[in-house]
């Protein structure tokens, strides 16, 4: 695993955890630090060792948003020449699953972080808002693409346009988020759910992850085909062969990964 500056990474009993390392600023995300999670993410997309990614935040807060003093003075030619968004176009590549442990803060790029996620658990005290309007500006990594097609158009715009602080139980209540934790049992749990996704067949696992993507962009029929190429698919695994038999013979499976 690379050298980062403001994530750390471990690896543990089949979950990459990156957690997020700039406490004091609320884990506000610069443009290094974004391409840090994705290098790291990446990285254990191809590590045989890892099943599922683990995304947190060390300190108080998931993430206080992109980090304003670092943008403030930006214009549309800079932007243009960073191109600082090819690196969130990357994280929707990683096919592993990325579970999101948030809390507290999760606001402007933070948010959009998490949406980018595929699952979430929220500890009770977490707060999802967008506040890019009140700067003049407007949620630019997925915000306003990615919650409309969570929560319908209705409530996105109020929220996205009022900078609402949404709390856990209406984020569950949309469908956000997976689950809400007490705060202080919020890695536990993280692990806990972590754990029974990475136990799982990883290829059905991968291709899960996949197909269920696929059905926020296409249409249902281009979808239901999409699906049934990713499981025919799996009949090429030793997995499947595998899950199969041992039910027959009525015994544990004993999954490869193959
Ligand atoms: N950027 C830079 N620094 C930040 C940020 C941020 N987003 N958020 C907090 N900080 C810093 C503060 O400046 C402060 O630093 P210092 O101690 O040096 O003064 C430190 O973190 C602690 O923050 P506060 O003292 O403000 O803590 P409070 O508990 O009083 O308040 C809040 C917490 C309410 C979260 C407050 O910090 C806040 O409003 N932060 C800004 C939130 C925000 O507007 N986020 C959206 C940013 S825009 C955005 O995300 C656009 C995304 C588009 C592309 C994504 C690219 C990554």
């Amino acid at each position: 695993m690379g050298l980062f500056q403001y994530i750390e990474t471990s690896v543990e009993n089949e979950i990459g955890f990156i957690t997020l390392n700039r406490p004091k600023q609320l884990n506000a995300l610069n443009r290094t630090m974004v391409g840090e999670i994705v290098s790291a993410a990446e990285e254990f997309d191809r590590d045989t060792q890892v099943k599922v990614i683990l995304l947190s935040g060390h300190g108080k807060a998931f993430s206080a948003g992109a980090d304003i003093d670092e943008m403030a003075n930006d214009n549309p030619i800079t932007l243009e020449l960073l191109n600082q968004f090819a690196d969130w176009d990357r994280l929707s590549l990683v096919k592993k699953p990325i579970i999101g442990a948030v809390k507290s803060f999760v606001f402007g790029g933070g948010f959009e972080l998490a949406l980018s996620c595929d699952l979430l658990i929220a500890a009770g005290d977490t707060l999802f808002s967008f506040p890019e309007v009140t700067l003049g500006v407007m949620p630019g990594a997925g915000g306003t693409q990615r919650l409309t097609k969570l929560v319908g158009k209705t409530k996105a715009l109020e929220w996205i346009l009022t900078a609402e602080r949404i709390n856990a139980e209406t984020a569950l209540k949309y469908g956000i988020i997976n689950k809400i934790v007490a705060p202080e049992l919020l890695m536990e749990e993280a692990i806990a759910f972590a754990r029974k996704i990475a136990v799982q067949p990883s290829l059905a696992v991968r291709m899960i992850k996949d197909s269920v993507n696929k059905a926020v962009d296409y249409s249902l029929y281009e979808g239901m085909q999409y699906e049934r190429k990713n499981f025919y698919l799996l009949f090429a695994s030793e997995d499947q062969r595998e899950g199969m038999e041992a039910f027959v013979e009525k015994r544990k499976p004993n999954f490869t990964g193959r």
